[in-house]
């Protein structure tokens, strides 16, 4: 065991004084801590099975050694995470990188851990080396040839089977297709195939679940993607049927969008499905979330709040809440700690916002009241908060400090050798 329960007690007992002195600020003056500590110890954020390595770009890899192995070292690892944070208890699979072979077996392992299996994702981008007939080259649910079409349908409807053994309740597809040039695709064909497929693969969906459409603006295509935006994503998901939603991946935007206006009119719509969470300064960088943005994420969860308390959604279950992240120069354990935290505070801070004053400042076009009002919670130091919420969820008040404490890279790496290099991106 990497980290006993008792490991955790006596780094939060050595930190306790200087936590309690910056949690007293919150529990005298701000009437809102309790509910605000209470919603962060529910919020559960799923952490991607393909990034527990170090994926690095086609430039070049830098592994950091003590990658798991298999899938059970990969449930071993956001077991670690969860038990440092209490706010990782959730796994979300990609097939074909990560099968779980005995499912049964699986989950327990997960259970073990108080992991749930969040969305389950496919993967048409890539050609297997074994057991498959036709090439995604020139794309899957869009492809001209029906025979490539019905091969990457089979391969979704497979991945909702393994998510039903495994207890999941939702299927991600990301499309990489889409053109490299002018002329390569008619845009009308690939829409409607695409269409066609995606209804093939929701008529195969358990009754309880959902179906997300993740849209990209571009890569590994550079002149189309047939899912390119939110509106062709709105679109598939309407045509498609109530299961049917749209998944926001940060990283998916040309630059400058404003994805808090997209993430709130989705919400209002009725048709967003959840997050993948991460942050970019160019294109799908896949950063840390929250580490170039944080404004950005911060004004995201504010619509968020605002929008789902208008839907009467339980934040916590409401939507679908996970990280999509791959790793160069960072440890990637670390990185997820700290995008977890910054997802925690983005949260809290949103929760602080005096919802009414903001909306009586709109109403009368006090532009400037409502920016303080928004900037004044952005601008509240809220750490504490998330430590409480750790703490009393039986986390470390500092999970980074206590995971480079504990020295788990040097424990992982002499259990698993330097040289393992874990499935995924
Ligand atoms: C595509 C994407 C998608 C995953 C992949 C690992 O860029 O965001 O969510 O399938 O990364
Ligand atoms: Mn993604």
């Amino acid at each position: 065991m990497l980290l006993a329960p008792e490991t955790i007690a006596d780094f939060n007992q050595q930190h306790l004084d200087s936590h309690r002195r910056k949690l007293a600020y919150w529990t005298d003056e701000v009437g809102a801590a309790e509910t605000i500590i209470e919603k962060l110890i529910a919020f559960q954020i799923a952490i991607p099975s393909w990034a527990l390595g170090t994926g690095g770009t086609r430039f070049g890899r830098f592994g950091g050694g003590g990658e798991p192995r298999n899938l059970d070292e990969k449930i071993a690892d956001v077991g670690l995470l969860h038990a440092l944070n209490r706010s990782s208890g959730a796994i979300s699979l990609h097939i074909p990188w990560d099968i779980p072979t005995d499912p049964e077996a699986t989950r327990q392992l997960a259970a073990h851990y108080g992991l749930r299996f969040d969305a389950v994702n496919s993967n048409t981008f890539q050609d297997q080396p074994t057991g498959q007939a036709h090439s995604y080259k020139f794309g899957s649910l869009q492809h001209t040839d029906a025979a490539v079409r019905r091969q990457a349908i089979e391969h979704n409807i497979e991945v909702i089977r393994h998510g039903v053994a495994l207890g999941s309740d939702s299927l991600t597809v990301w499309l990489s297709d889409g053109s490299c040039f002018p002329g390569q695709l008619n845009f009308r064909k690939a829409f409607d195939r695409t269409l066609d497929s995606l209804q093939q693969i929701y008529a195969a969906l358990p009754d309880a679940w959902k179906l997300f459409v993740e849209y990209k603006a571009f890569e590994p295509n550079f002149y189309s993607m047939t899912v390119g935006d939110w509106g062709s994503s709105l679109l598939y998901a309407t045509k498609l049927g109530p299961k049917a939603y749209t998944l926001v991946d940060l990283g998916h935007h040309l630059p400058n969008a404003n994805i808090e206006q997209i993430v709130a009119i989705l919400l209002h719509e009725g048709k967003l499905g959840g997050f993948h969470f991460n942050d970019s300064k160019y294109g799908d960088d896949d950063l840390t979330a929250g580490s170039i943005k944080p404004y950005q994420l911060f004004l995201i969860f504010n619509e968020l709040v605002d929008g789902m308390d208008a839907r009467g959604m339980d934040h916590a279950t409401g939507l679908g809440w996970m990280i999509d992240a791959s790793h160069n120069v960072k440890d990637p354990l670390e990185d997820l700690l700290q995008s977890v935290d910054a997802i925690q505070m983005a949260y809290a801070q949103a929760l602080l916002v005096d919802r009414a004053a903001l909306e009586e400042a709109r109403e009368t076009n006090d532009v400037v009241q409502a920016q303080e009002l928004l900037q004044d919670a952005f601008r509240t130091d809220v750490r504490p908060l998330v430590a409480e919420a750790n703490r009393r969820a039986g986390g470390a008040l500092n999970p980074l400090a206590l995971f480079r404490r504990q020295n788990v890279r040097r424990q992982l790496i002499s259990e698993r050798g330097l040289k393992t290099v874990a499935t995924g991106l």
